[in-house]
């Protein structure tokens, strides 16, 4: 592994099943999440938030709070104009107007929104005070839902826009080339999807403690952020701060899913408070909060064709993706959108496709990351179609599938929307996943139905280049450094620019540098989440990158880092640095059989002694990683479902995956990684929604008794299977695995239902597939 880019799986470090290092003290309950941080000096915020889901803030007044015992502070919209800019966003929609959002808010567009901000004592103290502040809010109309958003007369969020669209973009061939081949094409596959609007529902709320030190100017925060970089320039910005006048700080993370990859109003409002009082304030969410002022995920609906020819080949597919955008654009705003219609083709050719993108303003909280980002959406509206054009055509699904993925034999193969897939067998994933679905069950009689269905995938991981991202418009970068610093008792230290939400990255990269400098593990710790020493990442951990990315940089780091201490070792040796090996922790002479410890070299390298004149002295080593290009993982997930036709329950008896993430440097987190993600689809699939009132707009899902998340009992034991196509544009071949497990399960338990109940099928265009939508589509069949 010395150059850096042979992988070896299987030997040393990389591709063993080892426990994650941070197990044993999250099974003793040592977690230290942020609010497990200083619970005794500091004051506790609670956040105005808005009751009415659209109207003009004439009124707040916090006189009556702040004559509570214990109040401290209150900061209405004056205030928070006074003393705030508004937060940048940095990924938009051509058309896009609005590139900033507001802190203060004059005019609230959400139930949830914050209008202002109560310090306390005590979190109790906060929430008492908070409802004693006296808001007034003229009520506006209100507008839920993309269709009623778009309609004649909607309520207008945005009234100087003479419409709720915040912008429009166009991916692949153009509409009207599309059009030519719809209208000759002998069959035509028309839908309107949907997917519905998701809470992201980590364990631990996101969280925030920000301390302020008058006397140096320095402002603190401790965040469950998953991008403490953004976290810091946005903070930054907003408060007039210069950036090295912030240090963000990132401890245990409890999940994010997405949820935390944006830097949010409520937690501005909190560093502002700590700012103005000098002194520590914090602010844990809470479940209520989570539900109703998070952001939320999905929420797109897509009129949707595909077009094939008499044998079955996909001639054209077309989407109209609308995306429900919320209240305002977040900073990754559109995001998910803009993707889901530049995936629309999956993994199969098409002669022409395409995909016109609008995002829509609704009075809902915003929507901006979740795992699987678009991709699930695109694999909604794509397989549901393949299985309808089946369905009408009377072939197998999967013929269709076979006959139209692209081949290992074309790659690299980019699509009609451009995106170039660069390795892989699709076909073989597809292959295997059907043998391992052999053994489920079909049942078309009696009162319990069963189906099965098999969805190949691909996806997008390792989100970089940086001039992709520079294409696209996002103020965003791509690449992503790595330091390893081997220190003076000869320890070695790695900084990285992920951050550790519950995936067991330390880990994983530990191993990687454990390999490269033919060290053991315990010999390696890794320090991440730390914008005075952690790598510059805007994108940290998200989009699957973190092992792709940061592990990529460090596989490069290392293998040079290895050599310096191989260097040093020859000349202390008195040899050439080919004669010197590294075997155990002892460097070896060939000649002469002499030794040197690699403690021993490390200390004198420190000293500085025994180098040339040119030789940098720190053994340190930083290298910043921009890939050529994404590197694609894919999969095909296989299912057998029960229909219950006389409850209308759908239950997920069989799942079974095949995976290729490339090269895997700890199968067993990989595993976890996968089984965790295809929990995450089924509750998308059969029962998470976060729902509001058609008229009001009040959130109705704002615990967790009425936002069901899937349980022990809703999840079968999921077989995953790896295949490895190592990546040729990222150091060690890996490729990206958080969220590769989200998007097919919800497709694949969809048309497995279609498949028990065909009576149906045409009408499943909708998730979650609860037992009221399930059984409402039996009894218009007269089924139930
Ligand atoms: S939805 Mo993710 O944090 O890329």
């Amino acid at each position: 592994t010395g150059d850096g880019t042979a992988p070896t799986p299987g030997e040393g470090l990389i591709g063993r099943p080892l426990p994650r290092v941070h197990d044993p003290r999250m099974l003793r309950g040592q977690g230290r999440y942020v609010d497990d941080i200083d619970d005794a000096s500091a004051l506790h915020a609670a956040l105005v938030r808005s009751t009415v889901a659209h109207g003009r803030v004439t009124r707040f007044d916090a006189s009556a709070a702040l004559r509570d015992a214990g109040a401290h502070l209150a900061l209405g919209p004056e205030e928070i104009a006074r003393h705030t800019e508004p937060l940048p966003t940095v990924w938009n929609i051509p058309g896009q107007r609005l590139k900033h959002i507001e802190l203060a808010a004059p005019t609230v567009r959400y139930v949830g929104q914050p209008i202002g901000i109560v310090v306390a004592d005590s979190r109790a103290a906060a929430e008492d005070a908070a409802e004693r502040v006296e808001v007034t809010v003229e009520p506006l109309p209100a507008v839920v839902g993309v269709d009623a958003a778009l309609a004649d007369g909607a309520p207008l969020l945005y009234p100087e826009d003479g419409s709720n669209i915040a912008g429009e973009v166009r991916f692949g061939d153009p509409a009207s080339d599309v059009e030519e081949i719809m209208a000759g094409a002998p069959h035509v596959v028309e839908r309107e999807l949907g997917v519905q609007r998701v809470s992201f529902c980590s364990m631990e709320p996101r969280g925030i403690l920000a301390e302020w030190l008058d006397a140096t100017e320095q402002l603190t925060v401790w965040s469950s952020t998953q991008v403490p970089h953004a976290l810091r320039y946005g903070l930054a910005t907003a408060l007039r701060l210069r950036v090295d006048q912030i240090r963000a700080l990132v401890p245990d993370v409890g999940g994010a899913f997405g949820g935390k990859a944006a830097v949010y109003v409520d937690e501005v409002l909190v560093c502002l408070a700590a700012r103005l009082l000098g002194r520590r304030v914090k602010w844990t969410e809470d479940r209520a909060e989570a539900l109703t002022a998070s952001y939320q995920g999905r929420g797109q609906r897509a009129h949707a064709r595909l077009a094939l020819d008499a044998d079955g080949r996909f001639l054209a597919v077309e989407a109209h993706v609308k995306g429900d955008l919320g209240a305002f654009p977040t900073q990754g705003g559109s995001g998910p959108f803009q993707v889901a219609g530049q995936s629309i083709e999956g993994p199969y050719r098409f002669d022409r496709a395409g995909a016109t993108v609008t995002a829509v303003h609704t009075n809902a909280v915003p929507t901006g990351a979740y795992r699987g980002y678009g991709m699930q959406e695109a694999a909604w509206i794509r397989e549901r179609l393949i299985e309808e054009a089946a369905r009408e055509l009377g072939v197998e699904a999967g013929h269709l599938r076979r006959l139209n993925l692209v081949r290992a034999d074309e790659m690299p193969y980019t699509t009609r929307t451009l995106m170039t897939y660069d390795n892989g067998d699709y076909p073989a994933a597809l292959r295997r996943a059907a043998e391992l679905a052999e053994g489920f069950r079909r049942e078309r009689t009696g009162r319990v139905r069963r189906g099965v269905a098999v969805t190949p995938c691909v996806e997008i991981t390792g989100f970089a280049p940086t001039a992709l991202l520079e294409l696209a418009g996002a103020e965003m970068s791509g690449w992503e450094g790595g330091r390893i610093r081997v220190n003076e008792d000869g320890t070695v230290t790695v900084f990285a620019g992920a951050i550790s939400m519950g995936q067991g990255i330390e880990t994983t990269l530990a191993q990687i540098v454990a390999e490269q400098l033919g060290l053991p593990l315990q010999q390696i710790a890794v320090r991440l989440g730390d914008t005075d020493t952690t790598p510059h990442s805007e994108l940290s951990s998200q989009a699957s990158r973190s092992v792709a990315l940061s592990g990529g940089a460090l596989m490069l780091a290392g293998a040079r880092m290895r050599e310096r201490m191989r260097g040093l070792a020859a000349r202390y040796l008195g040899t050439a640095t080919e004669d010197v090996r590294l075997e155990g922790q002892v460097f070896r002479a060939g000649k002469t059989g002499e030794t040197a410890t690699w403690r021993e070299v490390a200390h004198r390298g420190w000293l500085g002694w025994g180098r040339a004149e040119h030789d940098r002295i720190q053994l340190e080593e930083t290298v910043d990683f921009d890939p050529p290009a994404i590197t694609f993982a894919y999969s095909a997930h296989a299912a057998e479902v029960a229909v219950d036709l006389d409850t209308g329950t759908v239950t997920v008896e069989k799942y079974h995956t095949v995976n290729d993430s490339g090269v895997l440097v700890n199968p067993l987190i990989a595993k976890g990684q996968v089984v965790g993600a295809v929990a995450q689809g089924l509750g998308l699939a059969l029962m998470e929604e976060s729902a509001y009132d058609p008229v009001t707009a009040q959130p109705l899902t704002t615990s967790l008794w009425d936002y069901e998340l899937p349980g022990p009992g809703d999840v079968p034991d999921v077989g995953v299977e790896h295949t490895v196509t190592p990546s040729t544009l990222i150091p060690g071949g890996f490729k990206g695995l958080g969220e590769g497990g989200t998007l097919p399960p919800p497709v694949t338990v969809a048309n497995a239902v279609a498949d028990a109940v065909p009576e149906i099928a045409h009408a499943l265009t909708e998730t979650p597939l609860t037992p009221a939508r399930v059984w409402e589509l039996l009894a218009a069949e007269g089924l139930d």
